[in-house]
């Protein structure tokens, strides 16, 4: 179905009118010129003076997009959000979207690349629409081309609303590969693109069979870069699978930028392989730094891709050892972790962009502590109501707090037990006297057979083998006077 030429977002609602709409267009004019533009229009309208004509400037870079699962919010914050005059929507990946259509159109790339799952789930679709429909027709009317394939969520649905939205291409529809040569002076670069055709695909991509004749009609002297979703290293995958040296072993492609996983990968690399990551993080398991990427390309055949934090939610889990602090009660324990914060936000420049809104972070407190009254308080506190505060311009939420905290152990006291725990504790006591010292032996003859087989020696240093020990007694101690506590509770 093509209805372009019908379609601009703001005018394809359902259930207007065209009367209302010449009325609603008569309106818009007037309050555009009075300097009251809002919410859509303003979003369509606001595409500044030096794109688009003759004094254009654009950069010889592309921008890539990861997973932006449009439909999606954060879900669980939304009374404290509210106090403070946010809602779930200001965080969600619609915002996202927009905060990367300003990003494009503030430093104007060659083209905008999506590597799928734009869209959550099909039931998403008509938000979805609007909200694409509209931050589409910014980049197009600023003249930046948009390229996307479809990945396991979006998988049926996203051809359908592409064919909806104007100036966006859709790459390797129905799961064979397609090239395309990115319009504008600069380097020639060719992109190849592949896209789910269902919501999965046991099969590699690159044992398509349209996939070396693509790559046979790339140009020579282009930059060849590869875009898809797909389930990088995992062999048996329903997720098109596909391992990182076969994409490597082609020789010919300067990149691949997967969608898929949402963890960014590490893009430096100078031929960069691996997942873009997430736009915004959709919960708390999508901790850092979340963007798109800039792509550049470095003379020869080098590419540069940088990340470029614009997500209004950032994901953190912070663990707190409070050992050797003085804290008498739950306003000392609630400081010392603010300023835990604090130091936290300071020192990461990702958290100084003023596109990001609120910090969302799960707080561990760990450590030995002789009254952990005051800790318990504390995470009553924060379960009652979500615990909110500011660092600089920053609302940061504490989303939850664990309480990993341990009693300070008095080992000569514990060991004269005769149970499990006395037991344990005369080991750890032994331990520290340094009369333990021919099992640590047999513990470093253990310890130095796995890292053989299990994980690559060379890479890795052994830890000392007193210290496994010790850590691991001091754990199993521990494990047993939480059940004691637990017990008596
Ligand atoms: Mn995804």
């Amino acid at each position: 179905m093509d209805l372009r030429g019908k379609q601009s977002g703001w005018t394809s609602r359902p259930g207007v009118s065209p009367g209302r709409l010449v009325f609603a267009q008569f309106m818009s004019c007037v309050l555009s010129a009075c300097g009251f533009v809002s919410g859509m229009l303003r979003d369509i309208l606001k595409v500044p003076e030096h794109h688009g004509g003759s004094g254009r400037i654009v950069s010889d870079q592309l921008l890539l997009v990861g997973d932006l699962h449009l439909g999606r919010r954060p879900v669980g914050l939304d009374d404290v959000l509210s106090d403070h005059g946010l809602s779930p929507n200001d965080l969600s990946p619609a915002a996202g979207l927009r905060n990367l259509v300003d990003e494009a159109l503030g430093n104007v790339p060659r083209a905008v690349v999506f590597a799928g799952d734009l869209v959550d789930q099909d039931d998403d679709v008509f938000e979805a629409y609007d909200v694409l429909a509209v931050q589409m027709e910014r980049l197009r009317i600023a003249g930046i081309p948009v390229y996307a394939v479809a990945g396991n969520h979006d998988g049926l649905i996203l051809p359908r609303l592409i064919d909806r939205v104007r100036g966006v291409t859709l790459m390797g529809a129905g799961g064979t590969w397609s090239r395309h040569e990115v319009e504008g002076d600069g380097r020639p670069i060719d992109l190849i693109g592949w896209s789910f055709p269902a919501r999965s695909c046991r099969d590699c991509p690159l044992d398509h069979p349209t996939f070396e004749s693509t790559l046979a009609d790339c140009r020579s002297g282009a930059s060849t870069i590869g875009v898809f979703h797909g389930d990088l290293d995992v062999v048996e995958s329903r997720y098109a699978p596909v391992s990182r040296k076969r994409l490597l072993d082609e020789q010919s492609v300067a990149a691949w930028f997967l969608g898929h996983v949402h963890v960014p990968g590490t893009l430096t690399d100078s031929r960069p392989v691996g997942y873009l990551g997430s736009v915004v993080g959709l919960d708390i398991g999508e901790t850092g730094s979340h963007g798109v990427w800039r792509v550049g390309f470095d003379g020869g055949s080098d590419i540069s891709a940088m990340q470029i934090p614009l997500a209004p939610i950032r994901w953190e889990m912070l663990e707190i050892d409070l050992t050797g602090h003085v804290l008498p009660d739950a306003d000392a324990v609630h400081e010392f972790v603010i300023s835990h914060v604090r130091a936290f936000m300071s020192v990461d420049p990702g958290c100084q962009d003023e596109r990001l809104r609120c910090g969302a972070i799960r707080i561990t407190l760990t450590g030995r502590l002789d009254d952990r009254e005051s800790v318990r308080e504390f995470k009553k506190r924060c379960d009652a109501s979500k615990m909110s505060f500011h660092v600089d311009q920053l609302l940061v939420i504490i989303e939850s707090v664990r309480d990993s905290t341990m009693p300070l152990l008095d080992l000569r006291e514990l060991s004269r037990e005769q149970s499990p725990v006395g037991h344990v504790a005369g080991i750890l006591q032994q331990i520290s006297s340094g009369s333990f010292d021919d099992s640590f032996e047999s513990v470093r003859q253990k310890l130095s057979a796995m890292a053989q087989s299990d994980w690559n020696a060379g890479d890795h240093e052994l830890p000392e083998s007193h210290d496994v020990f010790e850590r691991a007694a001091q754990r199993v101690l521990d494990v047993l006077l939480s059940q004691r506590e637990e017990d008596t509770a």
